[in-house]
C-alpha cells in the first residue's frame, strides 16, 4: 500500500511543500498519542484560559497548539503561523516559503465525551500575505482523530486519505475520495431553527417533508457537533454540512472560521467533487479581511449545495 511519503512525491516535486505536510501530519500524529490518553491524565478539562474568539480553551486545545508549534518550528520552510488559539501571527522561519493556518484542535468541546475532533490545516504562500482567498492555497488537510487515526490532504489533484498505523506510517486507505453528487443526509444544529433566514428555512422544511414533499425523496439528518466529524463522513458517504449566517450570528459573518475551517474544508471537498458555497459565493473566493475571520459555511454533495444556493437565488 502507497504511504504518505510516497503519495506526496507522486503528487508534487515541491519537496518543501511536501514537508510542510508532513510536520502536520507528524503534529497530528503526536496528538493523537495525547487525545488516547488525555482521560487518565485528567487532561479533558477547561485550560483556564479563552481563546481570540472569547471561547473558553480546553487543556487540550492549548497542548495541541503547543504541539503544532513545535513541529513547525522545526521546519525551515514555515514562515508564518496563523492558529484559532493565538490572537496574533506567529513569525517562524525567515526562510520560509509557506504560511499554515490551522484549528488545532476542533471540536474539542467533545473531547470529555469521546466523540471524534480534528486538526485542520491549510498550507498558503507566505509571499501572498496573511489575507489570501482559499483559491491561493497550495494544500488543505485535517487529521480526524476517531476509532481510527485518518490523515485527509490534498494538494491539487484529488483529496487522498491516509490512516496511521500501529508503526506510526500514513497508510493511503482511499486513493482519490469522492463525494457523491447526491445525498439524502444533511448536517445542521436545528436547535437554532429560529435564527434561520428563510433559504435555510425553506431547504430544511422541503428536504425534511421527504417522500411525501415536493422532493419525494426521504432525507435523515446528522449532526455531530464537531467540524471534522460531520465532514469526514460527508466526505466518504455524501451529505451536506450547514452553519449558514443566522440572526444570531450575522453580527460576527457567522460562525466558523474562514482560513482554518472553511477555507481547507472546502479545498478538500472541491477535490472530492463536491460544492462549498457561503449561501451567495463559493467560500474559497471570499477576500479574507481577518486572519480570524468567520463566514458561513454549506458544503457537501454538488446536488445538495446547488439546491441551497437556488433558495439563496429566491432572495
Ligand atoms: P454548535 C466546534 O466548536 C465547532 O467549531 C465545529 O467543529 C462544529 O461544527 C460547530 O462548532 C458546532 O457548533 O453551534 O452546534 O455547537
Amino acid at each position: 500500500m502507497t504511504d504518505l511519503k510516497e503519495w506526496l512525491s507522486a503528487q508534487t516535486t515541491d519537496e518543501a511543500l511536501g514537508g510542510a505536510i508532513e510536520s502536520m501530519a507528524a503534529a497530528g500524529a503526536e496528538i493523537a498519542r495525547v487525545l488516547r490518553e488525555a482521560p487518565i491524565a485528567g487532561q479533558t478539562g477547561l485550560a483556564g484560559s479563552d481563546n481570540v474568539q472569547g471561547e473558553a480553551q480546553k487543556a487540550l486545545d492549548v497542548i495541541s497548539n503547543d504541539i503544532v508549534l513545535n513541529h513547525l518550528r522545526e521546519n525551515p520552510a514555515i514562515s508564518i503561523l496563523i492558529s484559532e488559539e493565538l490572537d496574533e501571527a506567529v513569525n517562524m522561519s525567515s526562510q520560509g516559503q509557506f504560511i499554515v493556518a490551522t484549528d488545532p484542535l476542533d471540536g474539542s468541546s467533545n473531547l470529555d465525551v469521546n466523540v471524534t475532533v480534528g486538526t485542520i490545516f491549510s498550507v498558503l504562500p507566505a509571499k501572498g500575505g496573511l489575507l489570501q482567498r482559499g483559491t491561493e492555497q497550495l494544500a488543505a488537510g485535517y487529521v480526524a482523530y476517531g476509532p481510527a487515526t485518518s490523515l485527509v490532504v490534498r494538494i491539487k489533484g484529488e483529496t487522498s486519505v491516509f490512516t496511521l498505523d500501529a508503526q506510526g506510517t500514513w497508510v493511503q486507505t482511499v486513493a482519490a475520495a469522492r463525494v457523491p453528487e447526491a445525498s439524502g443526509e444533511f448536517a445542521i444544529n436545528t436547535a437554532r431553527e429560529r435564527f434561520w433566514d428563510a433559504a435555510t428555512t425553506g431547504y430544511v422544511k422541503e428536504s425534511v417533508a421527504g417522500e411525501t414533499g415536493a422532493l419525494g425523496k426521504r432525507y435523515n439528518m446528522r449532526w455531530v457537533g464537531s467540524m471534522v466529524a460531520d465532514v469526514h463522513r460527508i466526505l466518504m458517504r455524501g451529505g451536506i454540512f450547514l452553519y449558514p449566517l443566522d440572526s444570531e450570528t450575522i453580527s460576527r459573518g457567522g460562525r466558523l472560521r474562514l482560513l482554518y475551517e472553511a477555507n481547507p474544508m472546502a479545498w478538500l471537498i472541491e477535490g472530492a467533487g463536491g460544492r462549498s458555497t457561503t449561501g451567495t459565493m463559493r467560500i474559497l473566493d471570499v477576500e479574507p479581511s481577518d486572519i480570524h475571520q468567520r463566514v458561513p459555511v454549506i458544503l457537501g454533495s454538488a446536488e445538495e449545495v446547488k439546491r441551497v444556493e437556488d433558495w439563496y437565488g429566491r432572495g
